[in-house]
């Protein structure tokens, strides 16, 4: 017995209990106990029936995700779970599988290789390995629809969303919902079945039906909601395998699927940012141990589109806002539409009427600061401009309790110097939302040069409570997201300006599988926020530098984008968008004017120019330590900005690409647009040595 497993009897049932916090996840040792187990109570007279059980927070939650990387790198050879489910499930004693938490990936394979399985009514069942672009390796394909039918498993292991206990327990999944303690109800189950004598159900046994009909929809479904993933495609082929290949052979295909999907750069992609997820709340110098203080009333300053979003964000956690105007007409339109958004919601069954009464009712909407001096953090959402922010921050300095902490929703401006215009920078804070603020996961939290530690971890803590991704960044023009993404636009206005039209420049990004093309997503974000933001900056631009024409001249038009009907694009009621041949006349007067040559422009230079330049300026970010980690500038492209998760995140993207070629194309960009696409210094170490972004990471940590 290892410390990893823990066996010990209750009467008459062995008790196999995994512990290897906190998950539980197969790591080296875990299997091979779970065999030993399985062989001691074998041998064991006084034992009728075994019951394996996870300790802690939960079941086993899948294959140790860590050991994949040494796998792929060659440190490892793969061992295979397959001979321990065989073993369990050839048990000539029942085996009951006791779960609670999460029984996901390997933790739901280990547990089908049981005769039974039972469950508290809070667990959850997955086949979550999608999520990390490779599909279920061990048997997981193969024995879930035959317990649970092909439509479902297709379901649950192409799309990786878990099930509750009760739809498993209603598809055959699981045998039994223990209300109560489960080791003591699982240990009765194990005595019952005990009782009643064997042979026990095998899932391998059983037959999985095939149906065309539900594979061809799930393949027309991941083709669209998993755009360019090659695992939910493998996902399917391999259930299907299921309805027409005997067990062992369908296991063996799926271990080749598996082992493809495994050695993908989509793959690798994805489980860099499951661990990066993770990896951005670890702020070096703030640890666990840093004083947090407690968020439980918040105020808001702004209810437009950003101040409404950021209201939902606090009341959907049950903390309640003081939401802040200048006028009754500005509060009572951002009520209307935070009503409309919730009443949206409840029509897509998220949630009932009543739920959305209680959240609504968290809101207090007013045109003064009154009760400013109760609430715990005033989050300021006004428009961006740095004479209105100091004025607020100066007037809220005088009225928020000591310790309350003063958040700036900013997305270019300088947190030093809103800091400034208060008594107490300490307590002051960027928190940037993106837009749609209740459902994008990014929180860019912005640490001036004053921002306390307690604020810092505060903050982090607080963006976890509002189940999004905090992601801490230096203070600088556009911190991390905005500042690379002013670089990411500029290029695509430029390769309209040079001859590519907007459809093209977004249909290519697009395909290379952004979320939206760079124009579309200015017209949803509106053109004019970035032009009140060019105004603002327009006295730090370099003389002489090439600036991009067309979308200011789009503004002067009133060309905001879909909220006027009109920017890049012409929108009809729906918003449905079409090109239109105003704007293509503009670009031609406007390049013409210029003295700029049109041309063809190939898909390949768009994607190299406007992702380049991404990763150049990320570099740089990097050099000037703004971002902590390459990961961190990877997380929050991934969350706030719609960089495919199959991608890795910009910088990842480029350790795939290689930074020679980066580098080397970032040159001959330099060498046809100018100073512009001077090669970060970092990059061009890297690329001059060899390396990546992610060994470089590892060096300087
Ligand atoms: C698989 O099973 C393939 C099979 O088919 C077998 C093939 C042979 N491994 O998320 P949290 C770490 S593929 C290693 O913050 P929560 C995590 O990094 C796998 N480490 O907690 C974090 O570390 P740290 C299929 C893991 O309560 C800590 O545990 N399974 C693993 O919010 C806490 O995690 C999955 O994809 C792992 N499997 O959520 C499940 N899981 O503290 C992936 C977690 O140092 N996991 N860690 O930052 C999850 O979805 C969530 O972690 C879970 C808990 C819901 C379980």
């Amino acid at each position: 017995m290892s410390d990893l497993i823990i066996f010990s009897k209750q009467g008459s049932v062995g008790v196999i209990t995994v512990n290897n916090p906190p998950v539980n996840a197969l790591s080296p040792g875990v299997p091979e106990g779970i065999a030993d187990g399985l062989k001691q109570f074998a041998e064991d007279a006084e034992v009728k029936a075994i019951v394996l059980i996870g300790g802690g927070r939960t079941f086993i939650a899948g294959a140790d995700i860590k050991e994949f990387g040494k796998i792929t790198s060659g440190a490892k050879r793969e061992s295979t779970l397959l001979p321990v489910m065989l073993a369990m499930e050839d048990s000539a004693k029942p085996v009951v599988v006791a779960i609670h938490g999460t029984a996901f990936g390997g933790g739901l394979e280990v547990a089908m290789g049981g005769h039974y399985r039972v469950a508290v009514p809070s667990a959850l069942v997955g086949q979550p390995e999608v999520k990390l672009g490779i599909i279920p390796g061990a048997a997981g394909t193969q024995r879930l629809p035959r317990l649970a039918g092909v439509e479902l498993a297709t379901k649950m292991c192409a799309f990786g969303e878990p099930v509750k206990a009760d739809v498993a327990l209603a598809a055959g999944i699981l045998d039994r919902i223990i209300d109560g303690d489960l080791l003591t109800g699982a240990v009765a189950f194990a005595n019952e079945m005990a009782d009643k004598g064997g042979p026990y159900p095998k899932p391998r046994d059983r037959t999985a039906t095939g149906n065309a009909a539900v594979f061809a929809e799930a393949r027309a479904t991941a083709k669209k909601t998993h755009r360019n993933q090659a695992a939910p495609l493998a996902a399917i082929d391999a259930v299907e395998l299921a309805t027409t290949l005997p067990f062992a052979e369908g296991c063996q295909r799926e271990r080749e699927i598996f082992e493809k999907c495994l050695f993908s750069t989509q793959s690798k992609a994805m489980i860099h940012s499951f661990f990066g997820e993770r990896e951005v709340a670890k702020i070096p110098g703030i640890g666990k141990d840093t004083p947090v203080r407690e968020i439980k009333r918040a105020a808001v300053i702004g209810a437009g589109t950003m101040g409404g979003g950021i209201t939902m964000n606090f009341v959907n956690a049950g903390i309640p806002v003081i939401l802040k105007e200048s006028s009754s007409e500005a509060l009572e339109r951002g009520l209307a539409i935070i009503r409309k958004n919730y009443s949206n919601s409840v029509a897509k069954g998220r949630f009932s009427a009543e739920v959305m009464e209680q959240r609504m009712a968290l809101i207090t909407p007013q045109l003064t600061y009154d009760g400013f001096d109760q609430v715990d953090i005033i989050t300021e959402a006004a428009f961006e401009g740095m004479a209105l922010k100091k004025e607020i921050f100066a007037a809220i300095d005088g009225i928020a309790k000591p310790g309350c902490i003063l958040a700036s929703n900013t997305s270019t401006l300088s947190i030093d110097e809103i800091a400034s215009a208060t008594s107490r920078p300490a307590d002051v804070i960027g928190t940037h939302y993106f837009s749609p603020a209740n459902v994008m996961r990014l929180l860019e939290i912005v640490r001036g040069a004053a921002t306390g530690s307690d604020v810092i971890a505060t903050s982090m803590g607080l963006a976890k409570k509002l189940n999004k991704v905090g992601v801490l960044v230096g203070n600088c023009r556009g911190f991390v997201g905005n500042r690379m993404i002013h670089c990411y636009g500029r290029e695509a206005q430029f390769l309209v300006e040079e001859g590519a039209t907007p459809q093209q420049v977004d249909a290519a990004l697009y395909q290379w599988g952004m979320a939206m093309g760079p124009l579309a997503m200015g017209d949803l974000a509106g053109l004019d926020v970035g032009w009140r933001i060019r105004k603002e900056f327009k006295h730090l631009e370099k003389p002489g530098l090439r600036v991009p024409m067309v979308a200011d001249e789009l503004c002067e038009m009133g060309r905001f984008g879909q909220k006027t009907g009109a920017g890049w694009y012409l929108y009809d009621d729906k918003r449905k968008p079409s090109p239109d041949p105003v704007v293509d006349d503009l670009i031609g007067r406007l390049t013409a004017g210029a003295g700029i040559a049109r041309r063809t422009i190939s898909d390949e230079e768009i994607i190299e120019r406007t992702l380049y330049a991404l990763v150049n300026e990320g570099a740089r970010i990097l050099e000037e330590k703004i971002a902590l980690r390459p990961v961190d500038i990877d997380v929050i492209y991934l969350t706030g900005y719609g960089f495919p998760v199959y991608r890795g995140g910009p910088m990842f993207y480029a350790d795939t690409v290689g930074l020679p070629e980066v580098y080397r194309r970032a040159k001959e960009f330099e060498a046809q647009h100018g100073e512009l696409w001077e090669p970060a210094p970092l990059l061009k170490k890297l690329a001059e040595e060899g390396k990546t972004f992610t060994q470089w990471a590892k060096e300087v940590s």
